[in-house]
């Protein structure tokens, strides 16, 4: 689910480390939404969607978007039939207006680059059941609940004056009658869209729930049932097959949580519905683009309330530039047709840039005094050039192509484990754009692969920091001169950076981790 085309730089930061992961019960979705990934967790014991997603946005920093916010005890406004147009029209109207002169320009920009969350856990609500008739957490105007009404008895006109459009991208009126004519919009997804999770899951439960021996074993059987696919897309694309595994595996949990939400409802809902409408448009359309050339079946293009479908959970937008009809049936199907979804994977990781032969990183030993201003994605060095820093594989293994270059990512900080990543690992971030995503799928594949758990262990009394407590720190760091941008309680780059040199001048190890022990320095100044 790249939802790369929203996010602008890819892997600009990652929902890992300091920020968290937004969690469910059971599931956690970092970042949003390759865009919104749902992470198929479990789900077939899940009763009801939740969806986490640590998102990264704006200057890198990772928004947590769940459904959170309560779906329970709602007030639950009816929305009764879009009634006509002229009153919500105009209000529509002032209430774009405002947006466009009120929003901050720093709000603008993240909205433009930020990452969406795609996922839920699916096959759970049906998608009739109500919005809550709240306010988004996000604060934008959009999203208020007078914003929502009117764009909502708008909805009919807002999908008839997408025509001209679809109409330039080769859809017939017939396709585009067929498949608009009676599409309502789903304003619970103005809930999932929007939400802000008080408290998020830690980096190992993340990836405890993903990486663990059920999905391991589902995992291993996808790759012998389908061997001879996974050869042979292996030697068309270079991409080696257990990372494709991992991906389908972290997606959709080898497609057993796909997503119950028609994929146009859910793109023209978003299209026309709150404030991501200029990024879901391009969605939507390509999706009409998608069922019109008959690439998938249009009853089988359901998927995450984000859009994303089949299991690996493509955008509209993202099939278009990746699918492959690997199978030469003359359809591009990453819903029923194994190949197509193996292959089309592997295009995708291809044409963002994967190298063939190198992996996606390596678990490291950072030796005693090691100093962790070197920690930084900005400081690529080759894997001879970090060993020559005392920087050794665990196990004591050697690295096969030491002249790779890689930086180096302690996610958990100075106390939990180190890795050297490579631009594979880059790639992958940009497949789904949060560390904690990168991490989770890169050790699935090495598990898959037949290697061990990570060799050092997780701080796991180290307790994540809840929302308020990511909002504190952040003004605080502020009140001391550090730039954080605008405080939101999303923890990327500049965060990372700011406590690293509050770290430096407290005399803490700089390793960027925002720990409670940090928050607890800052409010003893
Ligand atoms: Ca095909």
């Amino acid at each position: 689910m790249p939802m790369r085309a929203d996010t602008g730089q890819p892997g600009e930061d990652a929902a890992a480390g300091p920020g968290g992961f937004a969690c469910g019960p059971l599931t956690c979705r970092p970042a949003l939404a390759r865009n919104s990934l749902p992470i198929g967790i479990g789900a077939g014991s899940v009763k009801r969607p939740e969806t986490i997603a640590a998102l990264n946005r704006g200057d890198g920093d990772a928004e947590s978007a769940g459904e959170g916010r309560g779906h329970m005890g709602k007030r639950g406004i009816q929305l009764a039939k879009p009634a006509g147009g002229v009153r919500g029209t105009a209000l529509m109207a002032a209430v774009v207006a405002c947006a466009v002169t009120a929003a901050p320009v720093r709000a603008q920009l993240q909205e433009e680059r930020a990452v969406l969350v795609r996922g839920e856990i699916t096959g759970t609500l049906p998608a009739s059941r109500g919005w809550s008739g709240e306010a988004g957490g996000s604060g934008h105007p959009l999203m208020s609940p007078q914003a929502i009404l009117a764009a909502a008895s708008n909805f009919q006109n807002c999908i008839a004056q997408l025509w001209p459009q679809a109409a330039r991208r080769g859809v017939s009126w017939q396709t585009f009658q067929a498949y608009t004519g009676d599409l309502e919009p789903d304003l619970h997804i103005m809930d999932l869209l929007d939400a802000q999770p008080e408290f998020t899951k830690s980096l190992w439960d993340y990836l405890d729930l993903l990486v663990n021996d059920a999905r391991i074993a589902a995992g291993r059987e996808i790759l012998a049932k389908y061997q001879p696919v996974f050869a042979a897309v292996e030697k068309a694309y270079g991409v080696d097959r257990h990372v494709i595994a991992a991906i389908w595996g972290i997606e959709s949990n080898f497609g057993s949580a796909i997503g119950e939400r028609p994929v146009l409802q859910s793109t023209a809902t978003l299209a026309c519905i709150g404030r991501r409408q200029d990024y879901f448009r391009e969605e939507f359309l390509s999706a009409l683009e998608i069922v019109h050339r008959g690439d998938v079946r249009p009853d089988r293009l359901k998927g995450s309330w984000a859009g994303a479908f089949g299991p690996t959970q493509f955008m509209p937008t993202a099939f278009k530039r990746y699918a492959v009809d690997f199978d030469g049936d003359g359809r591009r199907d990453v819903v029923d047709s194994i190949p197509d979804v193996i292959a089309s994977t592997a295009n995708n990781l291809r044409m963002d840039g994967w190298i063939a032969g190198q992996t996606w990183g390596y678990e490291v030993v950072v030796p005693q005094g090691f100093n962790y201003l070197w920690a930084d994605r900005s400081r690529q060095l080759s894997l001879q050039e970090w060993q020559r820093l005392g920087v050794q594989r665990v196990g004591g293994k050697v690295f096969p192509r030491p002249t790779d270059r890689a930086y180096l990512l302690v996610p958990a900080g100075a106390r939990g484990p180190a890795f050297l990543m490579l631009n594979n690992f880059r790639v992958i971030m940009r497949y789904n754009p949060a560390e904690a995503y990168a991490l989770a799928i890169g050790h699935l594949a090495d598990r898959l692969r037949g290697e061990g758990p990570l060799g050092q262990p997780w701080p796991r009394d180290e307790r994540v920091l809840s929302l308020g407590e990511r909002y504190e720190m952040q003004q605080r760091l502020a009140l001391h001169g550090f730039d954080v941008g605008e405080p939101d309680g999303r923890f990327g780059a500049k965060t990372r950076a700011a406590i690293r040199e509050f770290q430096l001048r407290t005399g803490l190890i700089p390793d960027g981790f925002a720990s409670t022990q940090v928050l607890d320095r800052l409010r003893a100044q």
